[in-house]
């Protein structure tokens, strides 16, 4: 099942195997394992029968902090960490680097982030929202699958890239869902749950902040009611004596239907902090998302900007929370889109934990079908500066600065992985949530350094890496170039959100427009003259956007309605630069098939066709997203194309 997967089942088991002598070990012993046999397994390409430096030694040493420590002593590997958990981490990534040949004499490996977290969107009927890789590993016509050898293997590959969160249900949370706190539901939860813990990876469920009402027949759910909140400490009490070591809880609340404190005129921290008092004495984490806005909005209405409500709903909280609050924000203001700018709460708050959200799913980014390596998009998130304090602070080292909030702060993202043989639908898109749990470990990788990495973990033809490679590195770029222009977002088919439609959520309630005309095109966020967006940034980030001749080009139809003659930096007008990116995006997709058809032969057949058959799809899907955007704003503007190409009047 899991041949191409970047731990294929060889190094799994021989893994599993030495964690069964991990569990043993006590802070007295020292264990030496002579592991040769599974490594020889794993490691045959490398290795031979005479090779005696496949021993390891593992060791805990208490004087460490998180992280491990790796030792080459003369061919023997010593690798020792501070408990059981991390020496797992150092298990995994010298199996990995060895695998690589990039395993250095003395490794010092700490994460940068304290948490590292996995949102499931799985729904108990099985299906999974925004989900494109098969329907759940956990539930099935609402019922627990049961399989648990899958939720092992899907443990084993997230811990091998250091995550230690996960959250086992999506964050809206339906009728049934809302039972999986109930005693009924909980026996099942917690088979789950140990199959995460044996590898230290902490599960979280997703509540319904109404649950007092639908689960406890109360009458309300207002988080300062007496009896609601002894509701909750009750249920935690119930819930921990089940789960003794359950993560905690993930709440969506006043967002896009999902009850929430609003409706009894409480804010989010006094929602929040209800909850987290119930949690505190088991050490259980409420993550409480920042994604609140009015998903009722009238088109009429310029006024109302979704991009400001994250801010406005919770810059006034900041150290309002509890400490085991953390925030949970999405990287940009609207919504996961291929171009949007950093959300500007991270730096602003100062006192608050926080999480920065991406997705690895590709809702707005081609459905796993058209090829679009993340990393790139998330590298420049992590690396912009904030110049909160105007001071130079990128966002990455936000924890980091602040010790108060560094020990529950950190990174998640929605999973992309499904019942599909190869986890990901696409194959090719296992280079995400690998690269996820490599960023962030260590937020200064490169999107290119984890491209070779999980290339060579998967294939193993040079040319195959060479030009998967090749094609992986400049997807993400290409994939915005055929679709939605200079940051404007939100063209896309409504509510399924694959392909083209321009005009699809023009006249929509959930404030995402982009306000094309004949004239020009873009929405106006800035404080002089528009909706006020800009000035949530520091004096910095809000001088660089608020003015048209700093405004940066890729982000420049974010803040600024402009004329389709306005000239770019680059010196191209706004029309002619839509024609140029719409053609040479599909241009490329063109030339992705074509190289990939030269490795039929090079990898298993069955990865051969997956992914050939979906650069075909992904060749229609940014041949129409061309030909749509570069007809309708022909027909907007009038102006021809300089080269003359076929754009379809
Ligand atoms: C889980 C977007 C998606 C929804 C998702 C929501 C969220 O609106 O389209 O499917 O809901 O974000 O992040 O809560």
């Amino acid at each position: 099942m899991t041949d191409n997967c970047w731990l294929n089942n060889n190094v799994v088991n021989s893994v599993s195997q030495l964690q069964f002598y991990i569990k043993n070990i006590t802070k007295e012993d020292r264990v030496s394992i002579n592991i040769r046999s599974e490594i020889v397994t794993y490691f045959k390409a490398n290795l031979t029968e005479d090779e005696t430096h496949t021993d390891v030694i593992l060791g805990i040493d208490a004087a460490s902090q998180d992280g491990f420590e790796i030792l080459n002593n003369s061919g023997q590997y010593i690798i020792t960490a501070a408990n059981n958990q991390n020496l797992l981490y150092g298990l995994y990534y010298f199996c990995l680097h060895y695998h690589l040949g990039d395993l250095q004499n003395h490794e010092l490996k700490q994460p940068d982030q304290a948490i590292r977290m996995i949102d499931q969107w799985d729904n108990f009927d099985g299906s999974i929202e925004r989900g494109y890789a098969g329907e759940s590993i956990f539930y099935d016509h609402n019922e627990f699958l049961g399989n648990y050898e899958r939720i092992e293997q899907y443990a084993r590959l997230l811990a091998s890239v250091g995550i230690n969160y996960i959250a086992i249900n999506n964050v809206n949370v339906h009728k049934r869902e809302t039972f999986f706190i109930s005693d009924e539901f909980l026996p099942k939860i917690k088979q789950i749950v140990d199959v995460f813990a044996k590898f230290g990876i902490k599960v979280l469920l997703s509540i319904n902040f109404a649950s007092p009402i639908r689960l406890g027949n109360l009458k309300t759910a207002d988080p300062l009611d007496t009896e609601v909140k002894q509701w909750w400490i009750d249920r935690a009490k119930t819930i921990y004596r089940v789960i003794p070591d359950f993560g905690g809880f993930l709440v969506k609340a006043d967002s896009e239907g999902e009850p929430g404190p609003f409706a009894y005129g409480r804010n989010h921290a006094e929602g929040a902090n209800m909850l987290a008092a119930a949690l505190k004495p088991f050490n259980g984490l409420v993550i409480w998302r920042a994604f609140v806005y009015n998903s009722q909005q009238d088109w009429r209405d310029k006024s109302v900007d979704r991009a400001r409500a994250a801010f406005d709903n919770f810059i006034g909280l900041d150290g309002q929370f509890m400490d085991n609050v953390v925030l949970q924000i999405k990287f940009g203001p609207i919504d996961f889109q291929t171009r949007e700018p950093v959300q500007p709460l991270f730096g602003a708050l100062k006192h608050t934990n926080q999480i920065i959200e991406f997705q690895i799913t590709q809702e707005y980014t081609g459905h796993q079908i058209d090829l679009n390596y993340l990393l790139p998009q998330w590298h420049r998130v992590l690396h912009f500066d904030t110049f909160e304090d105007n001071k130079s602070a990128l966002l990455k080292d936000i924890p980091s600065r602040n010790s108060i909030i560094s020990a529950n702060s950190g990174f998640a993202a929605v999973s992309n992985i499904g019942r599909d043989e190869n986890w990901t639908g696409n194959q090719l898109a296992q280079s995400n949530l690998y690269g996820f749990g490599r960023i962030a470990w260590n937020n200064d990788l490169t999107p290119d350094q984890i491209l070779a990495e999980w290339t060579q973990l998967t294939f193993s033809d040079s040319e195959v890496c060479g030009k998967v490679s090749q094609i992986l590195a400049t997807s993400n770029e290409t994939y915005e170039n055929y679709t939605a222009p200079l940051g404007v977002g939100f063209m896309v088919t409504p509510h399924y959100h694959y392909g083209p439609s321009i005009n699809g959520y023009e006249y929509d309630r959930w404030g995402t427009y982009h306000y094309a005309d004949r004239n020009g095109l873009g929405v106006d966020r800035t404080l002089a003259t528009g909706t006020g967006y800009t000035r949530q940034y520091s004096n910095h980030n809000f001088e660089l956007y608020e003015n048209l001749a700093t405004c940066p080009d890729e982000l420049l139809l974010f803040f600024h309605h402009v004329s389709y003659s306005h000239v770019l930096h680059n010196g191209e007008t706004v029309i002619q630069h839509i024609y140029n990116t719409h053609f040479q995006g599909y241009e490329a997709v063109v030339q992705y098939l074509n190289m990939w058809v030269t490795l039929q032969g090079k990898v298993p057949e069955s990865v051969y066709q997956n992914v050939l058959l979906r650069l075909q799809k992904q060749v229609d899907n940014a041949k129409e997203w061309c030909d749509q955007v570069n007809t309708f704003f022909y027909r907007m503007s009038g102006v021809d194309d300089v080269q003359q190409r076929k754009i379809y009047r």
